[in-house]
């Protein structure tokens, strides 16, 4: 069975936490979006009984289902990338839900009042906004993830194995990095057991080539990950 992934085609954006574990299993699966192109994306969150409301979703036979979250909560033990144990399932969408929450501060920073219109027509407020995300909010999110890997004792995030959590932080880190690198930089400096997470998931010889293909869109923007320099703190 070939999965099928819809996404903008020019953007990583949250289609690429599910392109990572889709990657890092070998998994068969389309792009489908980078074929058929953004109209076809969004007609097709509008037919059958269990619409998406927002890419990425995931088809899988008759299956829809959207939210990362979710798309990730199910592909998680079909690729093997999640406990076996129900308790160690929910850690791990509970780590992958909160990594998300810091994505979504991360987009509000460049829209942080008016998500349909553009950066330039609200930097004062993404200024604001920013300050208070680079100074506090990246340190105290890194912060949490530094205190799960380290309490683990196993460089991972939820248990013994890697988990399609520590995929998405290693994306985290990587869009952080491009979009604040001096604020990311100094957080990082502060939480080596991420950094060293985000540096094995780098290696992971599936990751690794994956980065290298051009199946890897760079960061732009147009994603969620932007680099204003402006936004980047002191
Ligand atoms: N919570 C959803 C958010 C989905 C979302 O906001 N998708 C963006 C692209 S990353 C989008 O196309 N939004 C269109 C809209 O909200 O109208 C998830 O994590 O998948």
């Amino acid at each position: 069975m070939t999965y099928e992934l819809h996404y903008w085609p020019t953007i990583q954006g949250r289609g690429e936490f599910v392109r990572l574990a889709l990657e890092q299993a070998g998994a068969p699966y389309v792009d489908v979006a980078r074929k058929t192109g953004a109209k076809a994306l969004m007609a097709g969150l509008r037919g059958g009984p269990r619409p998406a409301f927002a890419p990425p979703y995931l088809k899988d036979g008759d299956l829809v289902i959207g939210q990362t979250a979710a798309i990730l909560f199910y592909l998680g033990p079909r690729l093997a990338l999640a406990p076996q144990d129900e308790a160690g399932r929910l850690w791990t969408h509970q780590v992958q839900l909160t990594l998300a929450d810091l994505v979504a501060e991360a987009h509000d920073t460049h829209h942080p009042v008016d998500v349909s219109k553009t950066y330039e027509e609200q930097t004062i407020e993404a200024g604001r906004r920013a300050a208070g995300f680079t100074a506090d909010r990246i340190p105290k999110y890194f912060g949490w993830l530094e205190t799960i890997i380290t309490r683990g004792e196993t460089g991972w995030l939820a248990g013994p194995r890697l988990t399609y959590a520590d995929l998405s932080a290693f994306q985290v880190v990587e869009g952080l990095r491009y979009a604040f690198p001096r604020a990311t930089g100094r957080a990082l400096a502060a939480t080596p057991a991420l950094a060293t997470l985000a540096s094995e998931v780098a290696r992971l010889p599936n990751i690794a080539a994956y980065l290298a293909s051009d199946r890897r869109l760079a960061f732009n923007e147009d994603g969620i990950f932007r680099h204003y320099p402006e936004l980047d703190g002191d």
